[in-house]
């Protein structure tokens, strides 16, 4: 487990001799044994930028055992509609992987097993919903860094992408598979955060379609599905941990059971819960209504900094 204070002192250690330097000029950087060492290593290029922009401002604060809020609101989805998540928790998320992808050079799928032998960090923090409330707690979980040094960024990538379990519309239970895959059209009761309507009757008693736009326009409605998107300086920090543990318990299914993303210093509704898939892309505009997020989509901001 990684001990705040003595994070935060080699922490700041890093990032005052790398300001120093940076005051020098950049032909200094190149004499310090450290950065040649990083080099040398071939470690991760954004894993010393991040260190590099590192002040102490950039933490969030940690609080004491003592601070841990005795009931912390659940908000959002607190129990996913959806079929394949629903059995997901009779299993006890047995047999659950999660994938990691996109642009990366190494992708992989990890079982929670496996994620729990990963580096561990625990925090205590606050988290600050939009609608005016905050909670403190205590999470668990592998810091995302450690991910997607496994995965290997391509040089093009710029944002990593939450994919989530839960549909965001009123309630109906769907039958879309959680990693997205329809297993049959579902009846979505809010059309209006559907991207694609049901046309597919009258396509058939249309006989053939003109040409092949038209049949791809009139697929079964697609669930909405929350979703959100960071940066690569939000990745790497130290406090964004992917948490299987809230207050020393497997995080429950209110709080995104089997995962969820803590990603401090940013408004609660930048917490993915119910993450399954994490998909490194350059742009994400390609990606839901195109503003990177459930939320952005409603006209949140994409930046959730506090
Ligand atoms: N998948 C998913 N993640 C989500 C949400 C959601 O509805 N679905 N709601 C967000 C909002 S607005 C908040 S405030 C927090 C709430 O986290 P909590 O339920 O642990 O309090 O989760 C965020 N992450
Ligand atoms: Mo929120």
């Amino acid at each position: 487990m990684i001990r705040p204070p003595n994070r935060r002192a080699l922490l700041m250690g890093a990032s005052a001799t790398a300001a120093a330097a940076m005051l020098g000029g950049c032909d200094r950087l190149g004499e310090m044994g450290w950065f040649k060492r990083t080099l040398a290593t071939g470690e991760d290029a954004n894993k010393f930028v991040q260190r590099l922009l590192l002040t102490e401002r950039t933490l969030t604060p940690e609080y004491a055992e003592a601070d841990i809020s005795p009931f912390f609101k659940p908000n959002g989805t607190e129990d996913p509609p959806d079929k394949a998540y629903k059995a997901m928790v009779r299993r006890k998320f047995a047999g659950f992987q999660l994938e990691v992808g996109g642009l990366v050079e190494k992708p992989f799928k990890i079982s929670l097993a496996d994620l729990r032998k990963l580096p561990v960090r625990t925090q205590i923090t606050r988290h600050d919903c939009v609608e005016g409330w905050s909670c403190i707690g205590k999470w668990t979980g592998v810091p995302l860094s450690e991910l997607l040094q496994r995965a290997v960024l391509k040089p093009s990538a710029r944002y990593v992408v939450f994919h989530c379990a839960d549909t965001m519309d009123q309630g109906e239970a769907s039958n879309i598979d959680a990693t997205g895959g329809a297993e049959a059209p579902v009846a979505n009761p809010n059309p209006n955060m559907t991207k694609k309507v049901a046309g597919s009757e009258s396509v058939k008693g249309a006989g053939d379609p003109p040409d092949g736009a038209l049949a791809e326009d009139a697929g079964p409605p697609e669930p909405v599905r929350f979703y959100e998107s960071i940066d690569l300086v939000d990745t790497y920090h130290p406090q964004t941990i992917l948490a299987y543990e809230m207050n020393g318990k497997t995080l429950p299914v209110a709080h995104g059971a089997p995962l969820r993303l803590r990603l401090e210093r940013n408004l609660g509704y930048k917490q993915a819960k119910y993450v399954m898939r994490i998909e490194v892309v350059e742009s994400f505009t390609d990606i839901g209504e195109g503003k990177g997020g459930y939320w952005e989509d409603q006209g949140y901001a994409w930046y959730g900094g506090i």
